[in-house]
This record gives structure tokens, C-alpha cells and sequence, in this order.
């Protein structure tokens, strides 16, 4: 029987320093996802998107976590449909908005396999760390604390969804692609124990050495891993419609031999795509090629 994908909208921007990611799961269907899905094989279910409150009629609450008390709110629902969708045996797949729906996906994914006494590996891609926490951010924008807050160093709305933390075991988490992390951040990155490979890592090793190695280590003890596609990992020549670009991504190519090499690995049981900002792109190019990136995870094939 063929396995179904439920997809899952989280249209957040309230996570982010500037407008528009919130359009971000429409752009992605509007690329022709579903559809292409199904032409791979897959049965898809679009469960629609999950509630997020509008930034004009929100409060934004302490400086140091913008919109936190909104966000955690999307977290919670997003989480709980998460982890039902995965308990009937689907493979939940997360449009986002922001980052910080990261917290949502991971926990509902985590809680799913904590019930089962199961663990869960996470693969970061992205050109940030996403480990800030309300005292070391410099901006205040919760999208580049999702990370802190799922290996338990943050707002406890955020690290004790179900309340429990942390989600995820900082020895089965790894980052890859990383280029960009503030001075504030790095003692709670290096503190942490997650693994980071950074674009030089790629430069010297190639971006095969470190994908099975990441493989390895978000598998070493867990029932599966989840991946966590920001799309700002890529170039932003190839991916222009994000909100924070930094210089020296991957390339094309690597992209689409990292979501190839998870693919093989066999070991995927969840993935979101996050940080697509329509307002920001060219003619949806930035959502087209995430399209292009679930394909290769999901298991496409040049041949
Ligand atoms: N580290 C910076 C920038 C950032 C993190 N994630 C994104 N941007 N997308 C911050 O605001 O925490
Ligand atoms: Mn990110
Ligand atoms: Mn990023």
C-alpha cells in the first residue's frame, strides 16, 4: 500500500524580522507539491494549514522573544497534528513560514515516537544555528531560536510543549551548512554536544563524508530522523526569497545530494521545509526548488 504524506501548513511570520514568510505554504503549493507527490507514488493528504494569529492583531509581548506567546500557541497545535498524523502511520511533512514552527514539527514528531519509549534524530539544514535564546538573541526574532529551545535551553512555552524538555537528545542532532552564527550564540552551540558541520566542513570533506556522517549520527539510537529544511541553507543565488541570505550556501547540486542521501538512508519519518518568502523571491523560484528538494528526499530518482 502505498504510504500517505499529510501535509500540514504552518503559515507563520510572527517568528521573523521580515513579512511575507507567512505566505510561504502557499507559494510551496502553488509549486505543484501535492500533485507531485502523487506522481512519485504517494498518497497525499493536505490537512490545510494550522492557526496562526495575524501580526496586526497580535501582542508582541517581551522584546527579547517577539510574538512568543502566539507562537507557542501555532507550536502546540502544529505539534499535536504532528503527532497524529504520524500515529496513523503518515509522514508528516511541514510547510512553513519561519523556523519557529520547527518547535512544533519536533515535538509532535518526538512525542510520537516517547510513547512508543523511541527517540528521534534531527538533520538541521540551514545557514544559522537557530540556538539563540531570549538573552543571547540580538534580534528577538524566535525563528533563530528553534533549535535552543528543542535540546531545552530557552522559553519554557516553547521547551516544554507536552510538558517535558529537552524533545530531542543534543547527541542526535546535527546542524549542516552553517555559515552564519552570532557571537552569543556560539557558547550555547558549543555547550549544547549537537554536531555542527559548517560550509568549510563541506568545502574540505565534500558533502557526501558529512551527510553519511550526519546520517550516522541522527541515527545512532533513534527510530528515525526528522528533516529540517531551511531554505536559507541554500545559496541565495538559487534561493533568493528568504529572509535572512547568507553568501556560500549549497549549491544546487549539493541541495539535491543531501535530500538524495537521506533519502537512501531509509531512516526519514518526518520533514519540514521552512523560511520561503514569496515577497522576497523571483517569480517563485525559492519555492519551486524546495518543491525540487522534497522530491529528492522523498525518494526521486534521475533514473
Ligand atoms: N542569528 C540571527 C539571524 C537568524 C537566525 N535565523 C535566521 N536569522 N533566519 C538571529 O536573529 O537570531
Ligand atoms: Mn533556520
Ligand atoms: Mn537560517
Amino acid at each position: 500500500m502505498a504510504q500517505t504524506i499529510a501535509i500540514l501548513g504552518a503559515p507563520l511570520d510572527l517568528g521573523a524580522g521580515r513579512r511575507g514568510v507567512d505566505m510561504g505554504p502557499s507559494a510551496l503549493r502553488v509549486a505543484n507539491l501535492n500533485a507531485k507527490l502523487v506522481s512519485l507514488g504517494y498518497k497525499v493528504e493536505d490537512l490545510g494549514n494550522v492557526f496562526v494569529s495575524q501580526q496586526e492583531s497580535s501582542r508582541i509581548g517581551a522584546a527579547h522573544a517577539r510574538y512568543l506567546k502566539p507562537i507557542a500557541a501555532t507550536c502546540v497545535e502544529l505539534a499535536h497534528k504532528v503527532e497524529r498524523a504520524a500515529g496513523q502511520g503518515k509522514f508528516p511533512l511541514v510547510l512553513g513560514g519561519d523556523h519557529s514552527v520547527a518547535v512544533g514539527t519536533v515535538s509532535g514528531m518526538a512525542q510520537h515516537f516517547r510513547k512508543k519509549k523511541q527517540k528521534l534524530g534531527v538533520i538541521w539544514l540551514d545557514a544559522h544555528t537557530d540556538m539563540n535564546t531570549p538573552d543571547s538573541s540580538p534580534s528577538g526574532n524566535v525563528h533563530g531560536m528553534p533549535l535552543a529551545c528543542l535540546v531545552g535551553y530557552g522559553p519554557k512555552p516553547l521547551t516544554h510543549l507536552y510538558g517535558y524538555a529537552p524533545k530531542v537528545d543534543a547527541k542526535n542532532v546535527v546542524l549542516v551548512g552553517i555559515r552564519d552564527v552570532d557571537l552569543t550564540e556560539r557558547p550555547i552551540v558549543k555547550q549544547s554536544g549537537v554536531r555542527v558541520f559548517t560550509m568549510r566542513d563541506i568545502d574540505e570533506r565534500g558533502l557526501r563524508s558529512v551527510m553519511e556522517e550526519a546520517v550516522m549520527i541522527a541515527s545512532q539510537g533513534t527510530a528515525g530522523i526528522h528533516i529540517s529544511l531551511d531554505m536559507d541553507g541554500v545559496d541565495p543565488d538559487e534561493a533568493p526569497g528568504v529572509g535572512t541570505p547568507v553568501r556560500g550556501g549549497f549549491s544546487y547540486r549539493e541541495a539535491h545530494l543531501a535530500m538524495e542521501i537521506l533519502s537512501d538512508s531509509h531512516r526519514v519519518r518526518s520533514m519540514e521545509v521552512v523560511e520561503v518568502n514569496p515577497v522576497l523571491d523571483t517569480a517563485n523560484r525559492t519555492a519551486l526548488l524546495g518543491v525540487e528538494l522534497v522530491m529528492s528526499a522523498m525518494g526521486k530518482r534521475i533514473l
